[in-house]
């Protein structure tokens, strides 16, 4: 697949020499044309687990700890080493108690000033109590999984973005406060961070051409069914992923299976900002819906398989490369 394309450059040039008394210089007449090679995509799954790792280490992430506040520093600093640019979006939310919930979104971009843009993201905070374990509720998990798995994979796929250079813009955001929801309460009560940054988004009338969430991608053989809400409001991306997955040979863990209708980060995206957002989520039909491991103190390095980080980083990475 070779993707001919005349480059914005000999565009440029063209509008020049059709001005009248520009001089004729024969060199300007030629039409550049740039071939897009197809990318073969290098996914170093070691690193992606290693910033799994380095995330649980500092203990569960949960709003308002000593964790959580050495984590955003962590992650700030990873994405500026990477990204053109980075910072961090500092907010406010009512919690599901009415309480203040302060707000850090990381964000890092690259080709901050390009048009043609895609939005990765993932949720960093960890849920406050691990509530769905039999025998210790109240404590919280490392969440390997439930946070850390994505932020690891996208951390990753920043290392290798500033070496590939791609053409499209490329924003990653890590969503804060995603994991403090009431599971009888109000949908609001979840996704804090994801419905800060969509009211406000870091640039007035940000605009992608459509995202992709991960979230709980690092289970071994994990499953990922097309969950209802990135259907309903991304369908043409869904599939181009599931396609771009499946050419890889992933799929085992990308099935074109119906999964559940869920409140994610992606579905305030696609609400309040209009941004087609998909989301690639664990899915199990049994039990929770997600994993046995889900907000139980099971979410820890143990369940983490490098094999499927590296399922879910390739495929991004060849989803944004291909852009
Ligand atoms: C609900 O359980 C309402 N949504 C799942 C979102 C979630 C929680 N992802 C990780 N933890
Ligand atoms: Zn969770």
């Amino acid at each position: 697949m070779n993707f001919l394309k005349i480059t914005a450059f000999s565009l440029m040039l063209l509008a020049l020499n059709s001005c009248k008394d520009q001089p004729k210089d024969s060199n300007s007449e030629q039409i550049e044309t740039e071939v897009k090679q197809p990318f073969t995509v290098q996914f170093d799954a070691d690193s992606a687990y290693r910033y799994v790792q380095e995330q649980v280490d500092f203990g569960p992430r949960v709003p308002g700890s000593s964790a959580h506040g050495k984590t955003a520093r962590y992650l700030e600093q990873k994405l500026a080493q990477f990204c053109d640019t980075a910072f961090t979006q500092y907010g406010s939310m009512k919690g599901s108690k009415g309480q203040n919930v302060a707000i850090n979104n990381i964000i890092g971009s690259f080709g901050p000033k390009k048009s043609k843009r895609i939005l990765l993201c993932a949720h960093w905070d960890t849920r406050p109590m691990a509530d769905q374990d039999a025998t210790n509720p109240t404590t919280p998990a490392d969440g390997a999984n439930d946070g850390a798995s994505g932020v690891g994979v996208l951390l990753e796929l920043a290392r290798q973005l500033q070496v590939q250079q791609p053409d499209a813009g490329v924003d990653i955001i890590f969503f804060d406060a995603e994991d403090m929801g009431d599971s009888k309460g109000e949908a609001t009560t979840w996704c804090l961070g994801s419905q800060y940054w969509s009211k406000t988004p870091h640039k007035p009338n940000y605009v992608a051409r459509f995202g992709i969430l991960l979230d709980m991608v690092g289970a071994e053989n994990a499953t990922f069914a097309i969950e209802g809400n990135s259907w309903l409001f991304a369908q043409p991306y869904v599939n181009l992923v599931w396609q771009t997955a499946n050419s890889l040979g992933h799929s085992k863990h990308f099935l074109y299976n119906q999964g559940g209708q869920l409140i994610d980060d992606h579905l305030y995206i696609n609400k309040i900002r209009g941004i087609p957002t998909l989301d690639i989520i664990h899915y199990e039909p049994s039990g929770s819906g997600f994993g046995d491991f889900w907000h139980t103190h099971d979410d820890n390095m143990s369940g983490i398989s490098k094999s499927t980080l590296k399922a879910v980083g390739e495929t991004v990475f060849k989803v944004v490369m291909d852009l």
